[in-house]
């Protein structure tokens, strides 16, 4: 049970610094030195929603995923190892704003009446971080909040964002027919290790990548799954570890990673690939991925989280045909409108599958995602996974293969189940499901870009006075608000639409058309129809 006096009193070391927080897209994230009183209340609220869910294990992650090394982040993970239920969201928020130590002990009790909690049910709480300065402080301030809730905790230490999401889900599934994995960092190396020998079992070696790690808890964790896989020389991957450097926390996400990559669309400078040779970025804490390669003509060239996604499409409906299973499983792709519409019309059109358009942030695409037995979910930025239906589960797990080539597919199929981190988009298993198709198509980088040829596009960023005046509608492809900018941005050839972020104080401006120059004249007068 809370213990009233200790929570004030944590509270007190912990003092809220006269500021105004808001749990957003991705939990809260800020500066690290604002972030002490945040991760304190972000702890009692872990322990009241797990009290609410009768002690089932909530998880708390610290990071702020590939914001700069100053920044710090946290946010909770519910039981299924899914993001935080949205109408909590207000809570954290309410938690994090109360002003003073005995607000905020009397907001605890209000909120457990409120919400009907019973405050003698058991608390379960795990953590982890990334490789952040700030983390093991912060983790401080989350221990203390856990105690003076009473509640139960484990740490577990530096994880992968999608980690610690796969070991919420383990725990909670522990002993019942759902069961996920062994509730442990080696578990998870374990389950997607054997996954990804099954899934290679059919296919002989597939060539090498090199790993662009951002210098963040992606390299460390990497190398692990490493001694897992087999060798190149067994028929695996050869997988070069780089940017793998976690003593200096300051080199962070700088001049590498998945969004540098993906925002300057280069390649890290410290690169030294060659040519043609196929390479990976992560982010800081692993959960998003993008490939890239430069061509024989010197251009850099990137395969984002659409291809990752039309990839992972294309072979699971190859799978679905070939094992006999395919009226069994719907697959459909969730996009969000920064998807490039070439991509979209390469799935419906060639890959003849539904596409869904969702709002930004991964909770909208994984909720949609699960409208289908097979749904495929990635951010343009690299975040995303493949969620299976219990129904889909259990006809690959039951299905009766009728010849030696069904037999084959199916074995695949089956082990991509385990491959895929069912949680939340996973860098690592994102990693091995784009090597395992490779392999399996027997394609390059070229083969793989060659599948459709991407729209041109432009993406800017808009300083406006208040960007809450924008209100998106219809997946964010239409401002309903401020009145008549929509016409007038409809008055204009090619795809645009504007946005406010989430996670910025700016409006975001996305165009594509045909030409090059085209977009970027497209998005300079978007820009100023939203200026
Ligand atoms: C958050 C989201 C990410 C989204 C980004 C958009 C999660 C876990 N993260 O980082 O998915 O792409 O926000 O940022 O949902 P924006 O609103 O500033 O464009
Ligand atoms: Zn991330």
């Amino acid at each position: 049970i809370m213990d009233p006096k200790k929570l004030v009193e944590g509270s007190a070391k912990h003092p809220q610094p006269g500021k105004v927080f808001q749990y957003g897209t991705a939990g809260f994230r800020m500066k690290a030195n604002l972030l002490d009183s945040v991760v304190y209340r972000v702890g009692l609220l872990a322990a009241l929603r797990s009290r609410k869910l009768n002690g089932q294990t909530i998880g708390v992650m610290i990071t702020a995923s590939h914001n700069p090394p100053e920044d710090n982040g946290v946010k909770l993970v519910d039981p299924m190892g899914e993001m935080l239920e949205a109408s909590w969201e207000a809570y954290a928020t309410l938690l994090a704003n109360a002003a003073t130590d005995e607000a905020l002990l009397e907001l605890y009790k209000k909120l457990s009446s409120d919400l009907k909690i019973n405050g003698e049910a058991p608390a379960r709480v795990i953590f982890a971080r990334d490789t952040r300065a700030s983390g093991s402080r912060l983790v401080g301030c989350l221990i203390d909040a856990l105690e003076a809730a009473g509640a139960e905790h484990t740490d577990f230490k530096l994880l992968t964002t999608p980690q610690l999401h796969y070991l919420v889900r383990c725990v909670n599934t522990k002993g019942t027919q759902y069961e996920y994995g062994d509730v442990s960092e080696q578990g998870y190396y374990e389950k997607i290790g054997a996954a990804f020998k099954r899934a290679m079992k059919h296919r002989k070696s597939s060539g090498a990548v090199t790993v662009d790690c951002a210098n963040g808890v992606g390299g460390p964790k990497l190398k692990e799954l490493l001694k897992y896989l087999p060798t190149k020389a067994e028929g695996g991957v050869d997988i070069k570890v780089i940017n793998d450097d976690v003593v200096k926390p300051e080199n962070l996400n700088v001049q590498c990673g998945a969004d540098f990559v993906k925002t300057n669309q280069r390649a890290p400078p410290s690169s030294t690939t060659k040519p043609l040779e196929r390479c990976a970025s992560l982010d800081g804490d692993a959960d998003r991925v993008v490939y890239y390669f430069t061509s024989d003509e010197n251009i850099f060239r990137l395969l984002d989280g659409d291809r990752i996604a039309t990839l992972a499409a294309s072979f699971l409906g190859d799978l679905g045909r070939q094992s006999g299973l395919a009226e069994h499983l719907k697959i459909g792709v969730v996009q969000t409108a920064y998807a490039n519409g070439a991509s979209t019309q390469y799935v419906e059109s060639n890959l003849k599958l539904p596409v869904i358009c969702t709002p930004t942030g991964v909770k909208h695409l994984h909720h949609a995602a699960t409208r289908f037995d097979i749904g495929v979910y990635f951010e343009a930025n690299g975040h995303g996974t493949v969620l299976f239906s219990p129904a889909a589960l259990k006809a690959i797990a039951t299905h009766e293969p009728q010849s030696p080539a069904q037999q084959a597919a199916l074995e695949t199929l089956q082990a991509l189940t385990e491959l895929i981190n069912q949680t939340v988009g996973d860098a690592l298993s994102d990693l091995l499901l784009v090597e395992v198709i490779l392999a399996h198509k027997n394609w390059g980088m070229r083969e793989w870009l060659d599948t459709y040829v991407d729209l041109p596009n432009r993406l800017v960023r808009v300083e406006v006075r208040d960007r809450n005046m924008f209100v998106a509608v219809d997946a964010e492809r239409r401002l309903e608000s401020p009145p008549g900018a929509q016409a007038e941005i409809d008055k204009l050839v090619g795809r645009s639409f504007a946005r406010a972020s989430g996670t910025e104080d700016a409006v975001r401006v996305y165009a594509e058309a045909a030409t090059r120059g085209e977009a970027d004249d497209l998005a300079g007068k978007v820009a100023n129809v939203v200026r």
